[in-house]
């Protein structure tokens, strides 16, 4: 259970089509848009970190030139699925290696048939080398031309982010092109060198912006015309010579061969650290490998200064920006499997810093406080208006940029449990301490003393649940801040007692003064938060006295509550779009009962919006739903989390994939049904509640520095 597979063409699922058939090495994502081009297509690659700002709005991620470009002609005849008869079609990623094929028999409307094997891939073992193979069969003799292209007239939906520098043919067989930003000045180079057998030399075709090399073969029936496309790709980001960079690149590889094995090889090594075995159930083990491949090809393993955007570097959703998907979804995948990887995103957080502590400071605020968005610099990049659900010719107000606290939360969290689970104390004393101090200090500015209540208040905020924005005293803000200020205090002790400088010079810079130091445990003691008697916690101020709802009433439905309600009214009524209060207790969950536990997964299970709400949510309640033994309604939650791309669950995926719900179905795997607990000491146990048609699980992590491979039976 390896390969995604097609098997019919299907033009009206293209889009969704191109998300789950992209490749991409951590440097760069291609998106799975067929060679030869068809309207309507969603084109694009990615590449980590070239972000450019479109007039005033906003700041996205560049849809690069295209690398992929490749016309056939058979007798004179362009191949296209849009014409002739389409005879056999097959697609297949194969999630081990990475390559992803096509092969497709075809006629032309004249009656030239061919099979054509189409193959490419994103070198894992070169980061800027992406190959590209196309091999032709005829049923016909004749000719074969073959146009090979560099096409720079790339745009984001119309949008183009790039202007044209330079274009030349290198050498007999290599045409390049450079490119660069419009506002971010972000050089590209690109290098293509084709290679054809026994074929004569390549004609030069100098379009402006896409270069070109044309073969034409003879073509006896049965004889395969082979060629082959090694394009090199670099930017100013990775060198001050990214052409030289990309030339050289593409002229290394010896042949297609000797890069495919490279790229296995490579391929090989990354699932040694994370592959995940599910015996019994073909689906849940191929979604699993499926959404690992995914957080995978977008992971940066030579960069610490991007993020991983909530859709990967798969497509357009989201314009590449980065949330708290990465550090509570995606990161302990990579934490406890590839931590290189993990520490390099936690870097990013690290070095944008100073963004959000400008950001704090622009609300009033000492400490850093994390951008909801983030893209290039850290700075806050969410838009404050997107179209209303309603009418979209209407704006509705975004508000996660303006009250979402509790990112600078998640980003500790997550900087902590990287500390934990690897044991680098010399990344946490050099950058992982001052994340967690800085946000703790944020905390502690921006609580306001009730005395009324006796307790601190966030009021004015939003949580996981965006169903209900601008209220007071979310569970899980709170919660998450408590946590963040008491680890703050926990984490100066270890550091003056092991890194006594570190702590000195942390305490200066950060001005961590003793009135200041009993200011954060005075709040982290004295946080409100609504606990009913029965352990049962509220979600904000205010949320019992809501309108409630029997979801079921609205069944059966295709769309969220948020759209049948309306942005506004949504406020009023106790639906969830994400289980708010119970990813609370899953990321502290030594904090609560087993029966307190309960009473909240019991309350809140039936007025959360599963099918519709977040994308985040399933993966999430399947957690919860393993803690408290229910196997099967976990199992419920695990499969619409894990079929949120491959069955485009959502209708969305063709804006690209939903990375959370991919890093999320890993953690139901490991921590929900694997039941895999890591505890203070560095020791860990499983409790696993495998489903009962699942005969075994078996999954690999790493806890300091050791791999240890679990096998779980079912008996
Ligand atoms: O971060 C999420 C948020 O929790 C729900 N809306 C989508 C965002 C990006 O995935």
């Amino acid at each position: 259970m390896w390969k995604i597979t097609e098997n019919s063409f299907d033009p009206a699922s293209q889009n969704h089509k191109e998300t789950i058939f992209t490749i991409g090495n951590g440097y760069l994502s291609t998106r799975g848009a067929l060679e030869e081009g068809y309207p309507g297509e969603s084109r694009a690659s990615f590449v980590h970190g070239v972000f450019d700002d479109t007039p005033v709005v906003f700041t996205e991620l560049a849809n690069a030139p295209d690398w992929m470009a490749l016309s056939i002609l058979l007798n004179g005849e362009r191949f296209s699925l849009a014409r002739g008869t389409i005879l056999d079609f097959q697609r297949e990623l194969d999630l081990r290696s990475g390559l992803l094929t096509r092969r497709v028999r075809w006629q032309s409307p004249g009656g030239h048939v061919a099979t054509l094997l189409f193959e490419r891939f994103a070198s894992l073992a070169d980061e800027h080398l992406l190959a590209l193979r196309c091999q032709v069969i005829p049923e016909f003799d004749g000719e074969i031309e073959i146009r090979a292209a560099l096409n720079g007239n790339m745009d984001n939906e119309g949008l183009t982010h790039w202007l044209h520098v330079s274009q030349r043919r290198e050498n007999w067989e290599t045409v390049c092109l450079q490119t660069r930003t419009r506002k971010s000045g972000i050089a590209l180079a690109l290098a293509m060198r084709l290679r054809g057998f026994d074929s004569p030399q390549p004609d030069y075709w100098d379009v402006e912006n896409v270069p070109t090399l044309r073969q034409v073969f003879p073509a006896r029936r049965g004889e395969t015309v082979t060629v082959t496309k090694f394009v090199g790709i670099a930017t100013s980001r990775d060198s001050d010579d990214p052409l030289a960079l990309a030339l050289e690149r593409a002229a290394r590889p010896q042949s297609w061969d000797a890069a495919l094995e490279a790229q296995k090889q490579a391929w090989e090594r990354e699932w040694e650290r994370c592959e995940v075995s599910i015996e019994g159930d073909d689906e849940a083990q191929i979604a699993i490998r499926f959404s690992l491949f995914q957080l995978l090809i977008a992971a940066p393993r030579h960069d610490n200064r991007v993020n991983i955007g909530a859709k990967t570097l798969s497509g357009f959703g989201y314009r590449g920006h980065a949330f708290w998907d990465t550090e509570i979804f995606m990161l302990p995948v990579f934490t406890y499997t590839a931590p290189q990887i993990a520490r390099n995103l936690l870097d990013y957080r690290y070095l944008t810093l100073p963004a959000a502590r400008e950001k704090a400071s622009a609300a009033g605020y000492e400490g850093a406080w994390f951008a909801w968005e983030s893209a290039a610099t850290g700075d806050e990049v969410t838009p404050t208006w997107v179209p209303d659900f309603h009418d979209k010719k209407k704006l509705a107000r975004v508000w996660t940029g303006d009250l979402a606290l509790h990112i600078s939360a998640d980003v500790a969290y997550a900087a902590w449990q990287y500390w934990r689970a690897t044991g680098d104390d010399t990344w946490f004393a050099e950058r992982g301490a001052e994340l967690v101090l800085d946000t703790a200090k944020f905390f502690a500015a921006r609580a306001e003393w009730q005395p009324e209540r006796g307790c601190y208040a966030y009021s004015d905020v939003i949580g996981p649940d965006e169903y209900h924005d601008h209220n007071n005293n979310n569970a899980y803000t709170n919660r998450l801040a408590k946590w963040n200020l008491q680890t703050g205090l926990a984490i100066l002790d270890w550091l003056k007692n092991n890194q006594p400088g570190k702590a000195i010079e942390l305490a200066r810079s950060l001005d961590l003064n003793a009135e200041r130091l009993s200011k954060w445990q005075d709040v982290a003691e004295k946080i409100c938060m609504r606990v009913e008697p029965d352990g049962l916690i509220e979600q904000f101020d205010g949320f019992f006295a809501l309108k409630d709802i029997k979801l079921a009433d609205y069944e059966p439905r295709t769309r969220s509550m948020h759209e049948i309600f309306g942005v506004e009214a949504a406020n009023e009524y106790q639906v969830l779009k994400q289980p708010d209060v119970l990813m609370m207790q899953y990321l502290l969950h030594n904090e609560y009962s087993d029966e307190q536990i309960r009473t909240n997964y019991d309350y809140y299970t039936p007025r959360t919006d599963h099918t519709y709400g977040s994308s985040l949510g399933p993966s999430i309640q399947a957690i919860v739903a393993c803690l408290m033994g229910d196997v099967e309604e976990a199992y419920e939650h695990f499969i619409r989390a894990a079929r949120a791309d491959l069955r485009d669950v959502r209708g969305n995926a063709g804006d690209g994939i939903h990375a959370a719900s991919a890093g999320g179905t890993w953690q139901a795997v490991v921590f929900g049904f694997g039941g895999l607990r890591i505890h203070a000491d560095g020791s860990w146990e499983t409790h696993p509640h495998l489903p009962q048609h699942w005969q075994s699980l078996t999954f690999r992590f790493y806890l300091h520095g050791q791999q240890h491979i679990v096998r779980l039976e079912n008996r």
